[in-house]
């Protein structure tokens, strides 16, 4: 079992509860999950499992497992992906009957797009009616509690006794954790909870509960996969959802060394490949940025290592021809798809297909590899000429960039969140916590607390947890940030602040524009001004250290120093920068294209 840092956020301390003789269900459930060793269980309160609340209080004293209290439940969930995208090890959320659980479901549809690992907890009834409480009870009990989410979670259970509750936790425990991972949900009876015990039960060993080894690839597949590669005179690896092992980043390395092979890696998802290497083919995108498709389209053999949309990548590539190279697929994800959700992206060809994780290919193909025959590389580095930061004048997000870099310049940076006005080429990564990537499932309002959860879990180490999010993501996850105050978590969230909803500006834009209609009128129903909403207040507001609205390049040059010093003092901060509207052109045209057909 991989063990989780030990749990730095600030923690309630209960009184001792010492001297009793009498146990009750909850106790033994909450018993369980400290023998999984979850570190942090975040919820928000609710009747529905007020039994294992008090048990993790009282019984377990607030510690292994420790509550983080959330103001949202979606917050809840998107802490625990926020945390699982660093260290790849879920935290356990707990959302109350029915509501609770609703208030959630974005939260896990962007950690099961994602394909992160998070242990959602939940609690109904009294199942048994005669023990209902009037009303409440009857509004908070479902039959089938589980049913609200469960296009989007691995596997539920709703056990019925102590032992298959202890045993429902040990199987969500592991199937969340094995590859393809996602979130899974266990809901806890009211009055199974609150239930007498004369004794508490055995613990089951969670040790001889473990999720079995990430499989090789199959030898035929990769005797094909190594056949091709060897012959291949232009080979491109598409490295896709990889990671956070260091050991892995270096062996995508060697394996790109050794077949000259260049790379393309995707801002939807977390750092993958040195941008500066001089096999990286050129900055990453959230669409196929022209460039890269130009790379994919010269390729003999592409392996694409879990890429995201693959199918839909190849056909941008490929336009309306045959995809006329070897098409060696790595992934595991065929496991998980259903035909409720169509988070699978299109259907890719696959001429040879390694049913395995990245990393396990990477290392056979490395191994079944002969050397190279001369070190080093023909390609010429691609270093894109980068603008000094502005000393003055109105931001762009690229001058935010450019302020930022200089600002934190030689200490390590992990990116916990990018906004949708960021393009591939801002920032360098170098290491796998580099950048995190993004929600998974396109929800708005997920960044505070996936923010707040990445930060979480770097608690700690030497890295500098940095965000930048959009207005709008702000707005709507904001609440999220009380919790890093509430709990002492460092962090620094810059808001690339436009004032607007601006993506959808862009439709509007692109809808008029094909209708003959005065694009002049995107705005409307899009700009988050008059009144302008004081977002350093909102985050002051909730115990933050918040600068701004900072409104020129001067300002956020004085501004960072002082944010930066917070942040090293142990604050969550949030500093509010005006930007000028404006995306990247592949971004732009990418998310606004026209539904063909
Ligand atoms: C929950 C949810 N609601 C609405 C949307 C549609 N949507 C996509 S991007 C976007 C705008 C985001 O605004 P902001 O974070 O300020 O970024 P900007 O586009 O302004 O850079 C919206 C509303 C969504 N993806 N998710
Ligand atoms: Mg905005």
């Amino acid at each position: 079992m991989t063990h989780a840092p030990p749990p730095l956020a600030r923690r309630d301390d209960p009184l001792p509860c010492e001297g009793q003789a009498t146990y009750w269900g909850s106790d033994a459930i909450a018993q369980m999950l400290r023998a999984l060793r979850v570190p942090y269980v975040l919820l928000n309160p609710g009747a529905s499992f007020r039994g294992l609340h008090d048990s993790l209080v009282n019984h377990l004293g607030n510690a292994d497992p420790q509550m983080l209290l959330v103001l949202h439940e979606e917050h809840a969930v998107a802490i625990a992906h926020g945390y699982a995208k660093v260290t790849g090890q879920p935290l356990a959320a707990i959302l109350h009957s029915n509501v609770g659980l609703m208030h959630g479901s974005m939260a896990i549809f962007d950690a099961w797009c994602d394909r992160m690992p998070v242990l959602v907890l939940g609690a109904t009834g009294p199942v048994d009616a005669a023990r209902r409480r009037p009303w409440i009870d009857w509004l908070h009990t479902a039959a089938d509690q589980a049913a609200l989410v469960r296009p989007f979670i691995k596997w539920d259970a709703q056990p019925a006794s102590v032992k298959a509750a202890q045993e429902a936790l040990l199987r969500a425990w592991r199937i969340t954790r094995t590859a393809p991972r996602g979130p899974t949900y266990v809901c806890f009876d009211a009055a199974l909870q609150e239930s007498r015990l004369q004794e508490l039960p055995a613990l089951p060993d969670a040790m001889r509960y473990e999720p079995p080894a990430s499989p090789a690839p199959a030898p035929q597949d990769l005797e094909r996969a190594v056949a091709w590669l060897r012959q291949a005179r232009s080979p491109v690896i598409l490295a896709g959802r990889v990671s956070r092992s260091q050991e892995g980043w270096a062996q995508r390395v060697a394996l790109a060394e050794r077949l000259g092979a260049r790379v393309l890696t995707d801002l939807k998802l977390g750092a993958a490949f040195p941008t500066r290497h001089p096999l990286h083919a050129g900055p990453a995108g959230m669409f196929l940025t022209p460039q890269a498709a130009a790379v994919l389209r010269q390729a003999d053999v592409v392996l694409s290592l879990d890429w995201l949309d693959l199918g839909g990548t190849l056909t941008q590539a490929w336009g309306e021809q045959p995809v006329d190279s070897r098409i060696i697929q790595v992934s595991m994800d065929h496991h998980i798809h259903n035909g409720w959700s169509m988070d699978h992206q299109s259907l890719p060809p696959a001429d040879s297909f390694l049913a395995c994780e990245p990393e396990a290919a990477v290392s056979a193909l490395l191994q079944a590899l002969p050397p190279p025959a001369s070190a080093g590389s023909a390609h010429a580095p691609t270093l894109p000429e980068r603008e000094p930061a502005p000393s003055q004048g109105a931001l762009r997000v690229a001058d935010l960039a450019a302020v930022l870099r200089e600002a934190t310049q030689g200490q390590p940076v992990s990116l916990l969140r990018l906004p949708l006005s960021w393009a591939g080429d801002l920032w360098d990564f170098d290491h796998p916590l580099d950048f995190l990537g993004y929600d998974g499932g396109g929800g708005i309002g997920s960044g505070p607390g996936m923010v707040v959860g990445s930060a979480l879990a770097l608690q700690g180490s030497d890295r500098l947890p940095l965000a930048v999010i959009g207005d709008g993501d702000f707005l709507m996850g904001v609440t999220a940030f009380w919790t890093a105050a509430n709990a002492r978590v460092p962090l620094l969230c810059l808001v690339a602040n436009n004032r607007s909803f601006f993506n959808d500006e862009l439709h509007q834009e692109r809808v008029a524009r094909e209708r003959g209609r005065p694009v002049e009128n995107r705005w409307i129903g899009q700009r988050i001004d008059n009144p302008a909403p004081d977002l350093a207040a909102m985050a002051r507001a909730q115990g933050l250290t918040a600068f701004g609205p900072v409104a020129d390049a001067a300002e956020l040059r004085r501004v960072l120093p002082q944010a930066l010093a917070a942040v090293r003092q142990g604050q969550a901060v949030v500093v509010d920068v005006l930007v000028q509207a404006g995306y990247s052109p592949a971004m732009a045209q990418g998310m606004t294209r026209s539904h063909k057909g």
